[in-house]
């Protein structure tokens, strides 16, 4: 695993020709990333490794392949913008954030911790590379809706994704964020719903069921592309999709599983916001090692 601060991980130009080797390399290192966060809330008994599992491919093939971002210049004005709307499974955003060089990948098992820059959920105040405070649910779609429409209003091409939960989805506000991006037909939004099934306390369909997802937004005037949400090769042709798609906002519905990549964390609720115990932590790294070996 990439956990020395000088081991810099390969980061892929911009483009639509996505070789296989590409998409394995970016593959294993989603699964190496897992590892990581196992580690981080192992460390502090706290932390959110459902949800975090769930997005791995899609947060490596963002911050190593798609999003336009320089770790040596945060601040760059055109950037683009990624949305961390489904704050809670930052382990994974930190995790990436660092191994594009945003921070010290040594910082990472600091998290959660007292005084630590890697809070519970992001706060871009404290942490490079983050650029919008999270934890209520909910607010990820009027919040990209705003940075479109200001990156259209500057001129700039600048794009911006926003991450959801499918159990977010159940606050309101999502869908008037919704109903502003297609009046105003903000091209330059795509969501991207980690649609993994599950909540904090039970399956989305059991708590408040959203489905059919792609009917919905398609109703509300978004182009919708779906996809398997752990095939490194449909992500990266997703959001290249995306960018073709002109005069509507996108939206990419991810079918994942939380948990992913541990046999006794899929699907299982108790795992949203749970510690492992010294046991599950073996049993765990031992699965996803010998994933990562597949992979090799
Ligand atoms: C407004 C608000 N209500 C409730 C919560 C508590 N909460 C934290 S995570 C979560 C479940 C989120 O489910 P989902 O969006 O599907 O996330 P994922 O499964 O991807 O982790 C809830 C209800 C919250 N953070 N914000």
């Amino acid at each position: 695993m990439d956990s020395k601060d000088n081991t810099k991980p390969r980061v892929y130009p911009y483009g639509t020709n996505h070789p296989a080797h590409m998409a394995a390399d970016l593959a294993r290192r989603a699964t190496e990333y897992r590892i990581q966060v196992l580690r981080m809330v192992y460390q502090h008994q706290t932390g959110h490794i459902g949800g975090a599992f769930s997005i791995a491919e899609i947060l490596t093939a963002l911050y190593f392949h798609h999003l336009r971002v320089d770790p040596a210049h945060p601040a760059w004005p055109d950037r683009d913008r990624l949305v961390f709307s489904k704050g809670h499974a930052c382990a994974m955003l930190y995790t990436v954030l660092a191994q594009r060089g945003f921070f010290p990948v040594k910082e990472l098992l600091t998290f959660r911790a007292l005084n630590s820059r890697l809070q519970g959920h992001p706060e871009p105040a404290k942490t490079p590379g983050v650029e919008v405070p999270a934890g209520p649910l909910g607010h990820g779609v009027a919040i990209g809706a705003g940075m479109a429409l200001s990156a259209r209003m500057e001129g700039s091409r600048r794009r911006v994704y926003a991450i959801l939960g499918d159990g977010e989805l159940n606050s309101g506000v999502i869908w008037e964020g919704a109903l502003v991006a297609a009046k105003f037909r903000l091209d330059q939004l795509t969501v991207i719903i980690d649609a993994n099934g599950i909540q904090q306390t039970g399956s989305t369909t059991q708590v408040m069921p959203t489905e059919p997802l792609a009917e919905k937004w398609r109703s509300f005037g978004w182009h919708v592309l779906e996809i398997h949400g752990h095939n490194m090769l449909q992500v990266l042709d997703a959001l290249d999709e995306a960018d073709e798609i002109h005069g509507q906002p996108k939206v990419i519905i991810a079918r994942t599983t939380k948990g992913k990549g541990v046999s006794f964390m899929e699907y299982n609720p108790y795992w949203h916001g749970s510690a492992p115990t010294a046991e599950q932590f073996q049993a765990a790294l031992a699965e996803l090692e010998a994933e990562v070996r597949q992979w090799q």
